[in-house]
């Protein structure tokens, strides 16, 4: 049991740093659980807002602002990685703040978190960091190459694919605001995340392996089980408890890896927050992402997740909301497969962002992709 000086009851008003869809379920999760949020965000249309005791729609850089968040919230905890980390900095000295600006910091800009990974002997792909243009040159290992911004990315914004050093000069009009990282496009057999629950000490926990498929680096489809040998599976949770041990901070975490072959996982990215293929875990395990934020933020105890079905999730990307939303779509949907539908209520449609997504449950993995590959091809754009 945790030290009670931390423990933070129900009853207790949470504040939530980001109002997106990973900030609402959150505060869905809280709500059930016994508890109010506050949500901050500069725009009043986010998402989380719709379920929030209270909302801000202040600057993230207005001081003034944060005083007034802390008057009425008794712990803090974000959804998204380009929340400043001197907010956060700032925050944590009066209140909990999990997590802290440390690993926040970390993530928020790739070079940083590459270097972490790499001075932590955790396998990753070759990288090199590039400050101007002209320094592409210097990369020494070859195409493909994946570019990165080295802060401000996320949801394939700020990457671009090289397959041939020329294509560097198309994109060049691009490349405004580096540096960057180059990353070497590696060969793999699938892409995977392992979401890891830390109370910062003693306590580590990781759900089991989630398998990731993306179009346009943007995140498509999620699978439970995955289709990944069980050896390859416990590496891959080895290697992201290890990642998140080294953090040191407490927090709910997804590391996403490539599976290179059945013995060789690399590490792609750290997440300081729960992540999109982690919406399944509402449905399908024993407790959800979201529950463990409230329960770390809170210093209530965690143990392992147990899996309670198989699980499938769609993304529903861009105008596909507009397909979907229509009378056969959603007749389909509800008739012919074994869907449960979460949108998320964004104020406006934009190309490949995530509006809402779809969850398919049942006992046959392959029957569960084909559902969604019938609801893909119905809304597909
Ligand atoms: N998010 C954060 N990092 C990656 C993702 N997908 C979620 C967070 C954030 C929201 O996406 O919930 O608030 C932002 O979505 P959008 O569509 O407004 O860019």
């Amino acid at each position: 049991m945790m030290k009670s000086h931390s423990t933070v009851l129900p009853g207790s008003t949470l504040g939530m740093l980001g109002g997106g869809q990973l900030g609402g379920f959150f505060t869905e999760a809280a709500i059930r659980m016994g508890y109010k949020v506050v949500v901050w965000d500069p725009s009043d249309k986010a998402p989380a807002k719709r379920f929030a005791e209270k909302s801000l729609n202040a600057d993230f850089l207005d001081f003034d602002s944060a005083d007034e968040f802390l008057k009425n919230v008794e712990a803090v905890s974000l959804e998204w990685e380009n929340v400043p980390s001197e907010l956060v900095h700032f925050l944590e000295n009066k209140s909990i703040v999990k997590p802290t600006s440390k690993s926040l910091a970390l993530a928020q800009n790739r070079i940083t978190e590459k270097a972490f990974l790499s001075n932590n002997n955790i396998p990753l792909t070759e990288y090199l960091p590039v400050n101007s243009f002209d320094e592409f040159a210097k990369v020494t290992f070859d195409t493909p190459w994946v570019i990165k911004t080295a802060t401000m990315g996320y949801d394939g914004h700020g990457q671009w694919n090289v397959n041939h050093l020329r294509d560097l000069q198309l994109i060049k009009p691009d490349l405004t605001t580096g540096p960057w990282v180059v990353e070497r496009r590696v060969k793999y057999l699938c892409e995977i995340s392992v979401i890891v629950v830390s109370d910062g000490s003693d306590n580590v926990v990781s759900f089991p392996v989630i398998e990731n498929s993306h179009s346009e680096n943007i995140l498509r489809m999620s699978v439970y089980p995955p289709r990944v040998p069980l050896k390859t599976q416990l590496n891959a949770k080895k290697i992201a408890e290890k990642v998140v041990v080294a953090l040191d901070d407490p927090g709910v975490f997804c590391v996403e890896m490539f599976v290179v072959d059945d013995d060789i996982v690399l590490v792609n990215e750290i997440a300081p927050r729960p992540h999109n293929s982690g919406h399944l875990t509402i449905d399908a395990f024993s407790v959800s992402q979201y529950e463990m934020q409230v329960r770390v933020l809170c210093g209530l105890p965690f143990s392992d997740p147990a899996p309670l079905t198989s699980v499938v999730m769609l993304n529903v990307l861009g105008f596909e909301m507009e397909n979907l939303v229509k009378f056969h779509s959603i007749n389909e949907l509800f008739d012919k497969t074994n869907a449960k539908l979460y949108m998320y209520g964004k104020d406006q449609i934009k190309h490949k962002r995530k509006l809402g997504h779809i969850i398919f449950t049942g006992k046959n993995i392959d029957d569960l992709i084909d559902q969604a590959n019938f609801i893909y091809d119905l809304i597909k754009v």
